[in-house]
């Protein structure tokens, strides 16, 4: 249900956000000055409520997810991110470099109803061009129909660089070996200042940009997502956006808008706290109001704890992202949520929200959508939920 515009004005004017409601109901677009009165705002219920307006536009009752497996296929690493838990020297204790066999046999093991690998890691030059491209084999040699979505722009860049040829030519060779899009990862946040600060060898905004629109220009679906709660400016996260809806503006390749909060433990940056239940809603909502050209907004359970990622589809997320296993990214830097979680237990939590569960293929395209409630819901998860 709609509220009345006059009503929400009124709200607005009292906590310095008016006119939004107004741009939000004709569906204009917002200006970078009106993202950031609304990351200066404590009124979530009303950004929340405003998002939702967007959401319920674009995707009526439907929650998202699919069925998919994470598998991160290496922890070396020779970029040394600050805000990163997961990255290990080859030498260093807990370093693991999956062979394309090793790959071949967790698929061959993994959920049989899944319908996507998920599949990223840490980037070190030493690995052959061939190693990649094996992998991308292995993936589909054990589950031919499954769709692999492999690679940040941070590994492509290092893959490009491996193969020492043009970008066009590298992804051809990793379609035809078995890739059939991209993920969002990689960009951390685009502040110059911060890059340099903390993950000084890291590509910059530029080269992310760049290559983000040569892989849509090739074909590749992406998603794309902004780390957010460690050094960066409100500003500078408005800035980041400013520069996604510009890309998108151009070539239409984001599929999915993902907020990643910070998650301080074994990491750097331990010393920062993570961004709180009201700042990772708040940040899925401003993503929904402000980036008016990416069809979704995925509340990734994995990183923001199940209840918040519940809450998360009232304030304008309408995907989940999937059932996950394996993922060691977030696990590794604290994250408390479960492992995994099977279809019933994520229909639960769509239901509870409110939402229809609907199953999803990668590219978004409708596989099932679940009217009728289960008959016997499941038993809450064994592991503690984080919040
Ligand atoms: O690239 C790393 C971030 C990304 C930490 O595209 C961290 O569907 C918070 O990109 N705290 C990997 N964030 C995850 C990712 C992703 C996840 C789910 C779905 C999709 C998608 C993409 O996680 C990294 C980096 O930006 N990251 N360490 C940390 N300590």
């Amino acid at each position: 249900m709609e509220l009345p515009l006059d009503a929400l004005e009124a709200r607005a004017a009292a906590t310095g956000l008016q006119g939004i409601p107004s741009k939000v109901r004709a569906g204009e677009r917002l200006a970078p000055a009106d993202a950031l009165a609304l990351y200066r705002s404590d009124d979530l219920p009303l950004i929340g409520l405003l998002a939702d307006e967007v959401r319920t536009r674009l995707h009526g009752d439907a929650a998202f997810y699919n069925v998919n497996i994470h598998v991160n296929y290496t922890n070396w690493c020779n970029k040394f991110c600050s805000f990163c838990a997961f990255q290990r020297r080859p030498k260093d204790e807990g370093a693991y470099c999956l062979s394309p066999d090793q790959v071949h046999e967790e698929l061959s093991r993994a959920n049989p109803e899944a319908t996507e690998v998920h599949m990223v890691a840490g980037v070190w030059p030493a690995l052959p061009y061939e190693y990649y491209l094996d992998l991308l084999r292995a993936a589909k040699a054990a589950r031919p129909d499954i769709h692999v979505k492999a690679f940040t722009m941070v590994e492509i860049d290092q893959i490009v660089k491996t193969a020492g040829k043009p970008l066009p030519e590298v992804l051809a060779e990793l379609q035809e070996a078995g890739l059939d899009s991209l993920p969002g990862g990689g960009a951390e946040v685009f502040s110059e200042r911060v890059r340099r600060d903390l993950y000084p060898k890291k590509m910059g905004a530029e080269r992310w940009i760049e290559l983000a629109r040569g892989i849509h220009a090739f074909g590749f679906r992406t998603n794309c997502t902004m780390l957010y709660g460690m050094t960066e400016t409100l500003e500078e996260r408005v800035d980041h956006l400013v520069r996604l809806r510009k890309l998108q503006d151009e070539t239409g390749g984001f599929q999915a808008y993902v907020p990643l909060a910070f998650h301080p433990a074994n990491t750097g940056l331990a010393h920062l706290p993570m961004p709180g239940p009201h700042e990772r809603l708040r940040s899925i909502a401003i993503g929904r109001l402000f980036l008016d050209n990416i069809p979704h907004v995925k509340a990734y359970w994995v990183m923001l704890g199940l209840p918040v990622a519940q809450m998360a589809l009232a304030m304008g997320a309408d995907d989940l992202d999937g059932t996950v296993s394996q993922e060691r990214i977030y696990h590794d830097a604290g994250a408390g949520t479960p492992e995994a979680l099977d279809r019933p237990a994520l229909h639960r939590l769509i239901r509870e929200a409110g939402r229809v569960p609907v199953e999803r293929d990668t590219l978004y395209r409708v596989r099932r959508r679940f009217d009728q409630p289960e008959e016997a819901p499941r038993p809450a998860p064994e592991r503690p939920l984080s919040v």
